[in-house]
């Protein structure tokens, strides 16, 4: 791969993840903010696999216009923290569930970052591929007035349509 491997996008979130088999978990991300009309890029990123592209992919991240990273990984989970390590972006990182652990091997290996380089931890699996699309959402709503009111209607969708089937 060369420099150019990452051009300059529109998109203003970087949904990445450390394996193809991750996408079934972190499209709940990507459906998100499709939903809220946000631009987003989807990419396989692997901290292990591919760790040259991975520090080429967050060192670029920021001048290519991208304002938020979600990183999601199974196991030995490492991709969140370590493109959080190479960018000043806000770096979420989703636990992807693991075949042997069930995803605490993941979540360990996201949440317990050293001080100084944080990573937004969400929950395991789907849950919280979801709300990290939904804390990007959050994150570019504060500086985009339009996106914050799309963000509003999406709860109180959700809040009315949990009050619809409130009684059994
Ligand atoms: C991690 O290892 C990936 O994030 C994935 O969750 C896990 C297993 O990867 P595969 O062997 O399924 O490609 O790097």
């Amino acid at each position: 791969m060369n420099e150019n491997e990452f051009e300059p996008t529109e998109a203003l979130v970087g949904v990445i993840m450390g394996s193809r088999n991750d996408w079934e978990t972190m499209k709940a991300a990507a459906e998100i903010l499709d939903q809220l009309a946000i631009p987003s890029e989807r990419l396989v990123v692997s901290a292990h696999r591919t760790p040259a592209r991975m520090v080429r992919y967050a060192t670029s991240a920021a001048s290519r216009g991208l304002k938020v990273i979600i990183a999601g990984a199974g196991g030995a989970a490492h991709l969140p923290g370590m493109v959080a390590s190479e960018t000043n972006l806000p770096v979420i990182g989703v636990p992807v569930q693991s075949r042997a652990l069930q995803g605490l091997d993941s979540l360990l290996s996201i949440v317990q970052m050293p001080g100084g380089i944080p990573v937004a931890t969400m929950s395991i699996g789907a849950a919280g591929a979801k709300n990290a699309g939904i804390m990007a959402a959050r994150i570019l709503a504060l500086s985009d007035p339009g996106l914050a009111a799309r963000l509003a209607q999406f709860v109180e969708e959700q809040t009315a349509a949990v009050l619809e089937s409130a009684e059994l």
